[in-house]
């Protein structure tokens, strides 16, 4: 079964997360799906891209499929994973995407809702990043997505506490485009799309790539990416990570030893 739906009207490509069972848990499958829809709406010059969860979702994604999850030892989020391929299609996208963010959003969705262009909510919508609640180490450039797009203190707060923020507290420091009465999310979101369609593509596809290039220009020295490298081992090596999995499964609360 198709794990996304795609369809296209008046040069707006529309993208539904098609989980419901899974609670649209972001799957190797789903995310290779995200990918090749992207690639076949760069095909057709699509204009903006809608990326969202069935109408009235409680959960937009649930994150990353946690049986996917690699076992202790393993990095989590390698370079070539498909979150992480999945994310620089959507930032090499020639068009804005849109995230119409019905329902909690967790873990590695939040991750990919922060490299999206555009976020749009309603009082049901809330972002958790999830690490510490799997004995995971987050990558470096999923903390930078987060802590850009939520700002330090607050980006801090969600990695240490797994909590959701809730849209209110997103929509005041902009890490909510919009939040609308849940009624009107569909209608809003396309209107705003429809918007940007009219637009220049030219224009507005340099504006998104200018952006985005100017926002990650942070010099690293080699010996800082290896430092870091050396501390996410020692976390994803980790009797934690596994018993972060095992509690999920057991529908337990983990009880974490730091080791
Ligand atoms: O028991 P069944 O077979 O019906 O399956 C249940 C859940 O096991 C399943 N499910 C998942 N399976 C794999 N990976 C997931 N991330 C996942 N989330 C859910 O979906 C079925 C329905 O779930 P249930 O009964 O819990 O639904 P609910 O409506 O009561 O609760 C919805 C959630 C989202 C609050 C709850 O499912 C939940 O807390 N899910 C896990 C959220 C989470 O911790 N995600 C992080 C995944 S790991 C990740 O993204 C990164 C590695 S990191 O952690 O570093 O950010």
């Amino acid at each position: 079964m198709k794990q996304i739906l795609t369809h296209i009207e008046n040069h707006i490509g529309i993208i539904t997360l098609n989980n419901d069972e899974k609670r649209n848990a972001l799957t190797f499958q789903l995310l290779n799906e995200l990918i090749e829809a992207l690639s076949l709406f760069e095909t057709l010059q699509v204009r903006a891209v809608i990326l969202r969860a069935k109408k009235g979702s409680k959960v937009w994604s649930a994150g990353l499929f946690i049986d996917e999850l690699p076992n202790s030892g393993e990095d989590p989020l390698p370079f070539n994973h498909p979150l992480e391929e999945a994310m620089r299609a959507i930032q090499r996208f020639p068009a804005p995407v849109i995230v119409m963010a019905e329902g909690s959003i967790w873990g590695g969705a939040c991750d990919l809702a922060t490299v999206c262009d555009i976020i749009i909510g309603t009082s049901n919508t809330s972002f958790a990043i999830t690490p510490a609640r799997l004995g995971v180490a987050y990558n470096s450039s999923g903390i930078l997505h987060v802590v850009s797009v939520f700002g330090i203190h607050i980006a801090k707060e969600m990695f240490y506490t797994a909590l959701p923020l809730s849209a209110e507290r997103a929509l005041n420091i902009g890490a909510l485009n919009h939040l609308v009465p849940a009624e009107e999310i569909e209608g809003f979101t396309f209107k705003l799309a429809k918007r940007i369609a009219e637009n220049s593509p030219l224009s507005v596809s340099v504006a998104k790539e200018q952006i985005n290039i100017i926002s990650e220009a942070i010099p690293l020295a080699t010996a800082t990416h290896e430092h870091i490298n050396e501390l996410r081992n020692r976390a994803f090596k980790s009797m934690d990570y596994e018993e972060g999995k095992r509690a999920f499964y057991e529908k337990r609360k983990p009880e974490f030893r730091g080791h």
